[in-house]
């Protein structure tokens, strides 16, 4: 959509927010209507505290504190109670800007997109090295399964039989996890426990038991009841119930993606405050 501007980009003032931990939702608008958007994507969680400014580039989807009178002459800093949100944006095509003070529920239906996503950072509480064998061999798509064995293409600890072991896995896109679909390449059976990480960056447990060991590779599928949203996740091992090096090549994260719930929304300079929960005015979808 042309709205006929230049490409520069501009800066528009963002919502006085209470400080906190927020995500803040982007995307290109679509058709002529309020909080619209057929690409939304959540960046974040970003922790804004009072009396600073903070610009979000919506291109980039990054967010940076700035002092507010390199944007504007007249400004000063915000009150402490207070966190001043910033919004740098081109000018070219229109965007739907939502900051969310809080993660939003599951969505039912239409409004929820499931997606099923690869890892995109991994951590270990130990490697073998920090090439073959290392943490982020649990990334991406599988490249080992479904072959069984000692393969540099996996993630495996730096000692065999050595007690618990964690990998943290990490990916781009927040959700409220449903399964998660753990690719076992080397002698399986060792997953003990899956703890996900909150707004707060606290793990919660999420899941604990045990599984029989296979002397081949296999596809772990361990259903979640989550009731928050989370980019992060632990697998805890315990190398001591299945003898050998217990390597894991992938793990694929399924869940729903939550449109944003409640928030500030903001299109241009239309901004519009609604109070989390609930809309009052002009709703999301609403023409202007
Ligand atoms: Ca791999």
């Amino acid at each position: 959509m042309d709205i006929g501007a230049s490409k520069t980009d501009r800066y528009t003032a963002g919502p006085l927010l209470d400080p906190g931990t927020y995500l803040i939702w982007s995307g290109k608008r679509a058709s002529g209507e309020i909080g619209v958007s057929d690409d939304w994507k959540a960046y974040g969680p970003f922790t804004l505290t009072g009396g600073k400014s903070y610009l979000f580039d919506v291109w980039s989807g990054t967010l940076e504190e700035v002092d507010p009178w390199t944007l504007s002459s007249m400004l000063n800093q915000a009150s402490p109670n207070v966190a001043r949100l910033w919004y740098k944006r081109p000018t070219m095509d229109p965007q739907v800007v939502c900051v969310e003070r809080a993660l939003g529920d599951p969505v039912d239906g239409a409004d929820a997109d499931e997606l099923r996503q690869w890892a995109a950072r991994a951590t270990a509480s130990s490697e073998y090295s920090s090439t073959g064998w290392a943490a982020l061999q649990a990334t991406g798509e599988p490249d080992t399964y479904p072959d069984h064995g000692d393969i540099t293409t996996a993630w495996a600890s730096l000692e065999e039989d050595d007690g618990i072991q964690w990998l943290d896995l990490e990916y781009e896109v927040p959700v409220s996890i449903s399964r998660i679909d753990i690719y076992e390449t080397f002698n399986p059976g060792a997953i003990a426990g899956i703890e996900i990480y909150d707004l707060n960056g606290e793990r919660q447990l999420a899941w604990e038991g045990s599984m029989e060991p296979a002397t081949e590779a296999r596809i772990s599928a361990i259903e979640i009841d989550s009731d928050f949203t989370s980019d992060r996740i632990r697998i805890i091992l315990d190398t001591n119930r299945v003898s050998g090096w217990n390597e894991i090549d992938a793990v694929a994260l399924i869940g729903t993606r939550s449109l944003p719930q409640s928030g500030l929304w903001s299109h241009g300079d239309v901004l519009i405050d609604a109070p989390p929960g609930g809309w009052e005015g002009v709703m999301p979808g609403e023409a202007i």
